[in-house]
């Protein structure tokens, strides 16, 4: 989609959750055209991060998804931490919403980013590689993924499907059905799924609304920029799901972070009162 403009984006795809592709929204970014692992390799190229237990050099990684194949793939995905690892970049990524994704509370202060699951990341990948899971984003999250080098094959599945994806028990945000392989005798109700797969490609955005189960796969080498988006929207689920995944740490704690998340939320509500959109 081009050139849609931020009231029919909202009318039309945000408020009733539908994933949608933005052909150029990322023209609004320096990084658009930049980006390559060659830029990386010659800018960042000793810049670390943590991949299955094992540290790797940015270096690394892009001779390692250069190399990549489907028969031997490289590890996916690798991820760095953007404000942790290259802050520079973050000067080629405003406005971070490309006047689309807002408001995000994860951009206000009261949400500190990456404490609730909100990061912003660099997704490298080589072809072959796969994302481990079909899954839902924790914390109810609308996520963003902005594809700046190489093509992603994208699946979603449809609303109201769940009870096809079989949630595993003890993590709900996830299934272990292997859409690539699906073993129809384990998981017979996939056979009524029907996973809609799409290459993003470079400069193109994937809005992935809350509550749509979703997976990645690199064709390419491939670096995404992905950040997750806040609301009142997804508000109420986002705080069910801080309880529920404090919980398990513990009661109070549950009762403090729920607190806390309910109380920003309505600092942000007041806020997009007095700040509205376009
Ligand atoms: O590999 C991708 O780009 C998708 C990543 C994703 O879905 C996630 O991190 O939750
Ligand atoms: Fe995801």
């Amino acid at each position: 989609m081009d050139d849609i403009s931020y009231a029919s984006f909202m009318q039309e795809f945000y408020q009733p959750g539908i994933p949608i592709v933005f052909k150029n929204a990322s023209k609004v970014w320096k990084a658009k055209d930049l980006f390559s692992p060659d830029w990386f390799r010659s800018h960042y190229g000793d810049r670390k991060t943590e991949v299955k237990g094992q540290v790797y050099t940015m270096r690394e990684v892009m001779d390692m998804v250069e190399a990549s194949s489907a028969s031997n793939p490289a590890p996916y995905p690798i991820l760095f931490d953007i404000p942790e690892t290259i802050p520079e970049i973050l000067e080629l990524i405003k406005p971070l919403n490309l006047n689309y994704a807002e408001p995000n509370w994860l951009e206000s202060r009261w949400f500190n980013k990456g404490h609730w699951g909100g990061a912003t990341e660099l997704f490298v990948g080589g072809p072959g590689g796969r994302f481990p899971y079909i899954h839902l984003d924790y914390y109810h999250l609308n996520a963003w993924i902005t594809q700046l080098y190489g093509e992603k094959r994208f699946t979603v599945f449809p609303r109201g499907q769940e009870h096809l994806l079989y949630p595993k028990a003890d993590d709900p945000w996830r299934s272990d059905i292997n859409i690539f392989e699906p073993d129809f005798e384990k998981y017979p109700k996939y056979k009524e799924a029907t996973p809609i797969h799409f290459v993003v490609g470079p400069g193109e955005t994937l809005f992935i609304p809350f509550g749509t189960w979703h997976t990645a796969y690199s064709l390419t080498p491939t670096i995404s920029v992905a950040f997750d988006q806040l609301n009142n929207k997804n508000y109420k689920e986002f705080v069910k799901d801080v309880w529920s995944f404090k919980k398990r740490e513990s009661t109070v704690k549950a009762i403090a972070k729920t607190g806390y998340a309910w109380l920003a939320g309505q600092v942000c509500k007041v806020g997009d009162s007095l700040h509205p959109q376009q």
